[in-house]
């Protein structure tokens, strides 16, 4: 009889040691801990957003860069200070990314109504949706509960995230490490039909591409190509002219970046690199013929599935106070 109520504490032990470790992300995490969070958040985006719409993209970047190192712990917010190893945010892809200061100023919201309680990372991924959302894109389910890591490496981020020079090979090697398929890649590239991009994120396209000078990329539109030597990126050493992705409607949330690619005018040697798969190919007309609300439900999928990668719950990792450093 005792043996076996041993074994019952025990048991009953184990399961609330896995209850507090693997913890899951779920709908309205801070509903009792931190009830107006969300409203916090949603309610800032809201009144500040329109000052600096292009803020959306920027930080819809910031979370994809953020889910594909570490997973979604907001590892891309950590600063290079003296005895930490150089961080994400010192690597290439993120010399780019913008809007640390609007999630700094959210946080601080959180923090002096729930002190210690919302992750900044569940604060990049609230934002990301709110900021898409309104600014008149696709919504989707933001469960939360993530925590945040303490380790941030520059390497990490160079390995990790796809550059646009990637070829299609490349980007489904480094999706499918995320979990991602070959659907999720198509869908949330569609990504760039908001947003800008530095010259030279895709200036070899323009004027070396074969490492020869005056080379172009045969894959990109040339009429299109000769618009953008003109009167955008006018040399290979414009490092500060921004182009749109999705020409002409790179504020709106619309299917026009799927018709872009099918003109070969998709900026990146990565978004024309969608179309030389046959499957991809496919899903990319599949999208155009369906609606834009077909393709908002989507994308929508395949973000909250972005959102989960590899997320830190339970006790696991901690609620950084500042974004930019681990706690002391
Ligand atoms: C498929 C692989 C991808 C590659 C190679 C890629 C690459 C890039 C590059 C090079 C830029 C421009 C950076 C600059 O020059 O300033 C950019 C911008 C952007 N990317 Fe991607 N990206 C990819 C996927 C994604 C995904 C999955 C998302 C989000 C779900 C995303 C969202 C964005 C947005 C919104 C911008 C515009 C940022 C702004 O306006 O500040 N991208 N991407
Ligand atoms: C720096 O990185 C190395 C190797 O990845 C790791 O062993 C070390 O703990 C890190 N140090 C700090 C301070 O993050
Ligand atoms: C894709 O790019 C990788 C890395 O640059 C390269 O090793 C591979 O050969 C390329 N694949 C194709 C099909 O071009
Ligand atoms: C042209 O491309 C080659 C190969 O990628 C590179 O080594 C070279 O530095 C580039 N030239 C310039 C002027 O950037
Ligand atoms: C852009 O190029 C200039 C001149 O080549 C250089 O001084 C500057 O550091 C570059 N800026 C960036 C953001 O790379
Ligand atoms: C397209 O990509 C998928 C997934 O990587 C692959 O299984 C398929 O063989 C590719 N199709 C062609 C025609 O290369
Ligand atoms: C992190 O670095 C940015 C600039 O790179 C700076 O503005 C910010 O104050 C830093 N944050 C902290 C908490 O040190
Ligand atoms: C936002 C940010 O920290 N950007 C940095 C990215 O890395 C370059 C150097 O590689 C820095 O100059 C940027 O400040």
């Amino acid at each position: 009889m005792r043996g076996s109520g041993y074994l019952v504490v025990m048991f009953f032990c184990f399961l609330a040691f896995m209850g507090s470790t693997e913890g899951k992300l779920q709908m309205g995490f801070y509903s009792k801990s931190c009830p107006n969070a969300e409203k916090i958040v949603q309610d800032y985006v809201n009144s500040h957003i329109h000052n600096a719409p292009s803020l959306a993209a920027s930080i819809l970047r910031m979370h994809f860069h953020d889910c594909f190192v570490r997973g979604c712990d907001s590892s891309v917010l950590l600063n290079t200070t003296s005895g930490t190893n150089q961080t994400e945010k010192l690597a290439v892809p993120n010399t780019t990314l913008r809007g640390f200061d609007f999630i700094d100023r959210v946080k601080s919201l959180l923090e002096a109504a729930c002190p210690g309680v919302v992750s900044c990372a569940d604060v990049i991924a609230l934002v990301a949706r709110d900021g898409v959302v309104a600014t008149g894109g696709p919504s989707w389910k933001v469960p939360t509960g993530r925590r945040d890591g303490t380790v941030s490496r520059t390497s990490e981020a160079t390995n990790n995230i796809p550059a646009p020079t990637s070829n299609f090979t490349t980007l489904r090697r480094l999706f499918s490490n995320q979990g991602l398929n070959l659907k999720d890649l198509v869908l949330l590239s569609g990504a760039h039909t908001i947003g800008v991009a530095h010259c030279p994120s895709f200036s070899n396209r323009l004027y070396n591409f074969t490492g020869v000078l005056g080379t172009q990329d045969p894959a990109l539109d040339s009429e299109y190509a000769a618009v953008l030597k003109a009167r955008k990126c006018r040399s290979l050493n414009d490092n500060t002219t921004l182009v749109e992705m999705d020409p002409g409607s790179s504020m709106k949330f619309d299917l026009s970046y799927y018709s872009q690619l099918l003109k070969r005018r998709g900026l990146f040697q990565s978004d024309s690199a969608l179309t030389t798969n046959s499957t991809a190919l496919s899903l990319v007309n599949q999208l155009l013929q369906g609606s834009l609300k077909s393709f908002f439900a989507e994308f929508a999928r395949s973000m909250e599935k972005m959102g989960r990668i590899k997320v830190k719950t339970g006790k696991v990792g901690e609620i950084r106070k500042q974004c930019a450093v681990v706690n002391g």
